[in-house]
């Protein structure tokens, strides 16, 4: 018999806010908005459940969230600090479990099947990470437990903040049927919408559509639409997304030693890489150029990129700079690669740092 995983999904509370509220004791208790503070172009980041309060949440203007909430302290976003602090966090998940899929700076699944006996529920161990956390960071985290990935991650928004919640075969559902669509993961806002254009408003709405039909308004997505609404989802964690790295390199026929031409393959590979980290919307923030000599050595040099990077150009930027750090003038190399690595998953978290100046 095929044991039934544990899962547990763990995202902290208000991040970036939290951590402006811990480091800044006068900001407790009150609205706080992290985000770009431009009028004209800053968004919200994030906000303190004390601003939410108000209405104001991520991704709002920061003109409207002025609007809502005039009193609030809104601060600029402290990336670095976020960032050592997931590190932290990460490590807590890994003394767990070594099957960590992190999904962005503050959330992360965990398989924790192999923690749980008959003396230790999932839920303990979801409350002994939580516990873990809080002693680590001085931060406040939500976590889901259930037997596949997309309920963990509903159970973890159903309590926030401070939550600890279970899906299980019992209620799960209930859970479901009573859900907004607009909250089924993988429902955005235009889905949404063309969900309620044909009266699906919920769980239970989506329960009574065939497959077929589903497929029909939704392409693919109308199958696993059609899982979502009875509990069925993958178990399985994408656990190598931390070590991953996209790199392409290519041996001569013959030992080179003309720079121009060898810095054209580079560009080349440069944009290769590009092609595939964009196809998995990923961006890395370390880039590796690798070269071996006639004689069979192998020489690397990497960097760390300011920002998560993926672009064709930018990537070669960096290749650039490595290639002249790591090659003698006058040795010829048979091969040369350039990996990115340090990846993370592309989205607003890591990109629109302009939107914060
Ligand atoms: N974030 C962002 N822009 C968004 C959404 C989020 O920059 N549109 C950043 C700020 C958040 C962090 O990512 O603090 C984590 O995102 P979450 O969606 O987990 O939101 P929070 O942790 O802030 O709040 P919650 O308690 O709802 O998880
Ligand atoms: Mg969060």
């Amino acid at each position: 018999m095929i044991m039934e995983k544990r899962i547990i999904h763990i995202d902290m509370d208000a991040f970036y806010a939290q951590i402006e509220q811990r480091d800044h004791p006068d900001y407790r208790g009150k609205p706080v908005i992290v985000g770009g503070r431009s009028q004209s172009r800053g968004v919200v980041a994030t906000a303190s459940y004390e601003a939410r309060k108000f209405g104001v949440h991520s991704a709002m203007p920061t003109r409207t969230a002025y609007k809502l909430c005039p009193d609030g302290i809104y601060v600029r976003p402290r990336f670095d600090v976020y960032k050592s602090v997931s590190k932290e966090i990460m490590d807590v998940f890994l003394s767990y479990s070594e099957l960590v899929e992190p999904l962005s700076l503050d959330e992360a699944y965990l398989d924790i099947t192999h923690l749980v006996s008959r003396e230790r529920t999932a839920k303990s161990v979801a409350l002994n990470i939580q516990r873990d956390i809080f002693e680590k960071t001085h931060l406040t985290s939500s976590s889901g437990i259930s037997y596949n990935k997309y309920l963990a991650k509903i159970a973890s928004g159903m309590n926030k903040p401070k939550g600890t919640t279970v899906i299980h075969h019992g209620n799960v559902m209930e859970i479901l049927k009573a859900m907004p669509i607009g909250k089924f993961p993988g429902v955005g806002r235009v889905t949404e919408e063309k969900m309620k254009s044909l009266k699906i408003f919920n769980g239970e709405d989506l329960h009574g559509w065939d497959e077929a039909d589903l497929v029909r308004e939704f392409g693919k997505r109308g199958s696993s639409l059609y899982r979502k609404a009875r509990g069925i989802g993958t178990s399985e964690l994408n656990v190598d997304r931390v070590r991953k790295s996209v790199g392409k390199e290519t041996t001569f026929d013959h030992d080179v030693n003309d720079d121009e031409y060898i810095l054209k393959v580079l560009e080349e590979l440069s944009h290769k890489v590009s092609e595939n980290l964009d196809r998995r919307q990923f961006a890395g923030r370390v880039v590796t150029v690798k070269l071996k000599t006639h004689d069979y050595k192998t020489h690397t040099k990497q960097m760390m990129t300011t920002n998560p990077i993926f672009k064709g150009d930018e990537i070669f930027h960096y290749a650039y700079n490595l290639y002249h750090e790591v090659k003698e003038p006058e040795e010829p190399i048979r091969l040369i690669g350039v990996t990115v690595s340090h990846l993370e998953e592309r989205s607003y978290r890591n990109l629109t740092i302009y939107d914060f100046l």
